[in-house]
């Protein structure tokens, strides 16, 4: 397995609508691992392949919550429907067939390190996609889960989660972006630190 770079905003390649996947197998297979390394690796929920340069229409996501030590997940967390898919999942040509709902939840993004913004989204989604090895399967859920699947296939179509938000508040990051960079991963664990204490 390999660690994989992530590309961050504004580069051009995530703008790009991405191309079906259409050979399936090994190659797939080699590239869902290595994206899911790296998605661990960043202490991430989801990531989609355009993210780290592979303009194809193919996901990863592990949305499971764990505890404090990341030790262990905490299935009671999640919704009745978010237990019944396992993760971590592999989704490739993803498209939604029902979306039912509305529900508004802070999103951040492995593309735009450091950023949050609220962002709504169906509250349940039916997808149809297929697996590493070409085969059809269906996905009926909601909670985190249904949120990560709809932000994951924004990036396919060249999409991020701050073009879903007010200009406002998107020219707000954008502007901070351009000017200052991204917070380093010190500025980043501070950030988190600071969160949880506010949270606690
Ligand atoms: C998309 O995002 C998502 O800024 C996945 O410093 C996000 O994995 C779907 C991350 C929220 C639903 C809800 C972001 C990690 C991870 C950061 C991610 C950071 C470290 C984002
Ligand atoms: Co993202």
């Amino acid at each position: 397995m390999a660690r994989l770079k992530i590309l961050t905003f504004p580069d051009p390649r995530l703008k790009e609508v991405s191309l079906p996947v259409e050979k399936f197998g090994a190659e797939m297979e080699l590239l869902a691992n290595d994206m899911l390394e790296t998605m661990y690796d960043a202490h991430g929920i989801g990531l989609a392949a355009p993210q780290v340069g592979h303009l194809k229409r193919f996901l990863v996501i592990d949305t499971r919550p764990k505890d404090d030590q990341g030790r262990r997940y905490k299935y009671d967390e999640m919704t009745d429907l978010e237990q019944q898919v396992q993760q971590p999942l592999f989704v490739a040509n993803p498209r939604i067939v029902k979306g039912e709902g509305k529900q508004n939840f802070d999103e951040g993004c492995l593309s735009v390190p450091g950023f949050y913004e609220t962002v709504e989204r169906f509250n349940y989604i039916e997808l149809e996609a297929e697996d590493v090895n070409g085969q059809t399967f269906t996905i009926k859920t909601d909670g985190l889960l249904a949120v990560c699947l709809q932000h994951e296939m924004d990036h396919l179509d060249g999409k991020l989660f701050i073009d879903r938000i007010s200009f406002v508040k998107s020219n707000k990051i954008k502007g901070q972006i351009k000017k200052h960079g991204y917070p380093t991963q010190e500025e980043l664990l501070k950030e988190k630190s600071d969160r949880e204490k506010v949270e606690a």
